[in-house]
C-alpha cells in the first residue's frame, strides 16, 4: 500500500510531539539538525539510520558535514509527510541520544 499523506490535523500533533523538528518553508517536509563530538559519532548515527531506512524503505534527505547532520524527512510517494517520517523522525531522535 502506498504511503497516506497526513491530514492538516494529524501534522499538526506530529508536530507538536516531535519537538526536535521544524517544517521547512514551502514544501511538505520537517528538519532537525544534530550535532555530534566527532565525525566518527555523526558517521555512526548515519549508518544506524541508513539501516533501519533500508528496512522501512524509507530514506532520508540528508547533509554532513564533520560533526553536523542536517536531516529533512518527507514522502515522495505521496508528495507529503506520512506516518513513515513521524516513525523515521522518532527513530532518529532516538538514535542521536
Ligand atoms: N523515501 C522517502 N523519503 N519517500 C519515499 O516516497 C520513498 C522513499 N519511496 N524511499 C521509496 C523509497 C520508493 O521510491 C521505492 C521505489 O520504494
Amino acid at each position: 500500500m502506498p504511503p497516506v499523506k497526513l491530514t492538516a490535523e494529524e501534522r499538526t500533533n506530529a508536530l507538536t510531539e516531535l519537538g526536535e523538528w521544524d517544517e521547512v518553508e514551502g514544501r511538505n517536509a520537517i528538519r532537525r539538525e544534530v550535532t555530534f563530538r566527532n565525525f566518527n559519532e555523526a558517521f555512526g548515527f548515519m549508518s544506524r539510520v541508513a539501516l533501519k531506512a533500508e528496512q522501512m524503505n524509507h530514506h532520508p534527505e540528508w547533509f554532513n558535514v564533520y560533526n553536523r547532520v542536517d536531516i529533512t524527512l518527507s514522502t515522495h510517494d505521496c508528495n507529503g509527510l506520512s506516518e513513515l517520517d513521524v516513525k523515521m523522525a522518532k527513530f532518529i531522535d532516538k538514535a542521536a541520544g
